[in-house]
């Protein structure tokens, strides 16, 4: 079963999912042992790994290290073409919705081609939505577009509803890394009940009780990613 299906199955079942993000440019490989096991340890049932500004230095040898020892699949979230592995499982292969970059809507995905046609990497075309989260964050910076009025929740709903009507067999909720705040409830709940596709969250999620809010708002996976950066026993109490 592609991971694709076994995502679309979870949703259909209603069992939730959780990716930990991993930035490789946080990452210090004399602690990796450490964070494998807390990574075995965790509810985590996806690994993400990609960043905003990461240049894809290692990125083989580091899956390969954690793919040895971590049995989840990984799926590259890639901030830009230098950050695709042929040692990952799959690829979120992203098109930012909410932005009017057309570097991000179209330019990377098209010199991401010929790389990814040189792996077995599924690919799982995703629709990206920037919401504004109280803070500039990396993916505002680097892609240089203005995330979405976190209030108008109808518009970020359209903007869902457009990507799934592209052909986005995901859509992604993003308040962006180290958010200030997380993409409000209302909006997941509005945007889950209205599209067909998995929705992911995430950004600025930083308990579990959080965690849980977004499930029962409406997400089938959520991504945690500083959280567990900062504390690395973050999933001990879930
Ligand atoms: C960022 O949604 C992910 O792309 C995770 O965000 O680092 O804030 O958990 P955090």
């Amino acid at each position: 079963m592609s991971l694709y299906q076994q995502i679309l199955t979870c949703k259909t079942k209603g069992v939730k999912l959780l990716a930990i993000l991993l930035d490789p440019d946080k990452l210090v490989v004399e602690n990796l042992s450490n964070l494998i096991l807390k990574i075995n340890q965790s509810p985590a049932t996806h690994i993400f790994i990609g960043g905003s500004s990461f240049d894809g230095n290692h990125l083989d040898e580091l899956i390969i290290q954690l793919k040895a020892q971590i049995n989840l699949p990984f799926l590259l979230f890639p901030g830009n073409p230098s950050q695709i592995s042929k040692e990952a499982h799959g690829i979120l292969f992203l098109t930012l919705l909410s932005g009017r970059n057309p570097d991000y809507l179209i330019e990377h995905q098209v010199n991401a081609v010929p790389i990814i046609k040189k792996t077995n990497l599924e690919v799982i075309s995703t629709g990206y939505i920037l919401i504004e989260s109280g803070n500039e964050t990396a993916v505002e910076r680097v892609s240089q577009t203005k995330p979405l009025d976190r209030n108008n929740h109808q518009y970020a709903l359209q903007t869902a509803q457009a990507g799934e009507f592209i052909g986005n067999k995901l859509i992604y909720l993003e308040a962006g890394s180290g958010a200030k705040l997380s993409v409000p409830k209302e909006m997941i709940s509005l945007v889950s009940q209205n599209i067909k596709v998995p929705l992911i969250v995430g950004g600025g999620i930083r308990s579990k009780q959080e965690i849980e809010s977004a499930y029962n708002a409406g997400a089938d996976i959520v991504v945690i990613g500083t959280a567990f950066e900062n504390d690395i026993n973050f999933f001990n109490e879930c």
